[in-house]
């Protein structure tokens, strides 16, 4: 579903209720380019409030940040009569896979190698980069 459906859904009075696992992120793209030792190339996401859209196309949007007010939303959309949006709020983190393959754990430690070497400010540490500087 792209966003411009949710307007003819509106438009065609369709009983259609959406949820968004929002985590800001292009997330399995993300993984993806880890899982092959890279460190994520434009896969961050800038904030966005899709209840605010639903609002604007004239359905009904709701924003849940916690599991009671996804309870209400789910509960308020249920009795709606417009298509509606929730926009949960979720963690960033991936489910592990049910079955790890040798390429993925050896791309992997690629990446967390590249991340610790590399990347400042994603981490709760300083890049060894910043450390190495100091040291010499
Ligand atoms: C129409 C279409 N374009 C591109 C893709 C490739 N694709 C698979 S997952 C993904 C990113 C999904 O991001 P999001 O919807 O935020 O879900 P998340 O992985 O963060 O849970 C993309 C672009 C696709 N599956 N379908
Ligand atoms: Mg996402």
């Amino acid at each position: 579903m792209v966003m411009q459906d949710f307007m003819t859904a509106v438009k065609y009075k369709l009983p259609i209720n959406v949820i968004i696992f929002n985590n800001e992120k292009i997330g399995m793209i993300k993984y993806e380019q880890e899982e092959i030792g890279n460190i994520p190339y434009e896969t961050d996401l800038q904030p966005f409030n899709y209840a605010n859209f639903a609002n604007n196309c004239g359905g009904e949007g709701y924003n849940a940040t916690s599991t009671q007010e996804l309870r209400d939303a789910l509960r308020s959309a249920e009795s709606s009569d417009v298509p509606t949006i929730i926009d949960a709020q979720i963690e960033d983190s991936a489910p592990l896979p049910g079955k790890i393959e040798w390429t993925q754990a050896v791309g992997y430690s690629k990446h967390l190698w590249k991340k610790l070497i590399e990347n400042e400010g994603d981490m709760d540490m300083p890049s060894l980069r910043t450390v190495l500087k100091r040291l010499f």
